[in-house]
């Protein structure tokens, strides 16, 4: 095959742009979320989308896939990966925005098996959560450090301090929700009480440096798993574009491994990337990291 003269500019890695209203499949397919309206403290969540996209050029797909060295094996070759797009939020805020981001998730999810939505602020999980209310026994893994699971920030109840806690209160299906990588010194009690009597898994980042076969073991097993990977899970170090970054995070080496395991025990239906503020970081390296990490989640949920 020759090589092309030219190549299309903007999708996601190279992959196909489709128009999320006709009609295509995909294996996965990717979807921005530009919003950061609901950030509590450093904005700027909203460029994400773009940066990823230009940032991904680096994993832009080859159809023979890549060779993992690590591994010795060829991983995502013939990925069929789409692009549809960001959900168009322009002005939109409150259920309005957040009902257009439930129905362009809907729309994705009868496309692609595998939906990855590209934040955004932590607060779109709501909304993107509200697509899947006709899976059963549904479990969330969430990559966090912070727990989300506010009743309310002052009068607000759908900031990113909230979404699980919406989340549980609207999907009767939500069955079990894991937290993995919490830290810092300002948890909500309310909020972590909260989370414990209702059954969750909160497993902190100390626990992940101490054993992190064990914390692996806790994860879900056998079931249909929404994955939310917020970026700030990651240390600062390793990923400081981000709104709220908690120092003493986990490595990308931990992360990556968490990502395997829930893919490798469990059917992943969906999945989103969240809460990287590329702005906050002039070198870029954030959102390399984070598209990397996109393309191992990719990676991971194939097999
Ligand atoms: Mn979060």
């Amino acid at each position: 095959m020759t090589a092309p003269l030219a190549l299309a500019v903007g999708a996601f890695a190279r992959a196909t742009l489709r128009d999320i209203e006709a009609s295509w499949h995909a294996e996965a397919a990717v979807l921005g979320v530009p919003t950061d309206q609901a950030v509590g403290f450093r904005p700027g969540a909203r460029w994400a989308p773009r940066a990823l996209r230009d940032a991904s050029l680096r994993y832009a797909l080859p159809p023979a896939g890549f060779f993992d060295l690590s591994r010795e094996r060829t991983v995502l070759s013939d990925f069929d990966l789409a692009d549809a797009g960001d959900v168009a939020l322009a002005g939109l805020t409150g259920e309005t925005a957040r009902e257009r981001i439930s129905d362009a998730a809907c729309a994705l999810r009868e496309r692609a098996r595998l939906p990855l939505f590209l934040g955004g602020d932590h607060s779109i999980s709501f909304p993107l959560l509200r697509a899947y209310h006709d899976v059963p026994d549904l479990h969330v893994v969430q990559l966090d450090a912070h727990l989300d699971y506010s009743d309310r920030r002052g009068e607000d109840r759908y900031s990113n301090g909230s979404p699980f806690r919406r989340a549980v209160e609207a999907l009767p299906n939500l069955a079990h929700i894991s937290v993995i990588g919490l830290r810092g010194i300002r948890t909500d009690p309310e909020a972590y009480a909260a989370a414990l009597a209702r059954g969750h898994t909160l497993v902190t980042a100390d626990a992940v440096h101490h054993d992190l076969d064990a914390v692996t073991r806790r994860l879900p097993a056998g079931k249909p798993v929404y994955l939310s990977f917020d970026v700030d899970v990651l240390d600062p170090s390793v990923l400081p574009g981000t709104g709220s970054p908690e120092v003493d995070g986990l490595t990308y080496r931990q992360t990556a491994a968490l990502v395997r395991a829930v893919a490798e025990r469990n059917a992943l239906v969906g999945a989103d990337l969240v809460e990287l503020a590329p702005g906050l970081d002039p070198s870029g390296l954030s959102a390399l990291v984070a598209a990397r990490a996109a393309i191992d989640l990719f990676a991971a949920a194939r097999g």
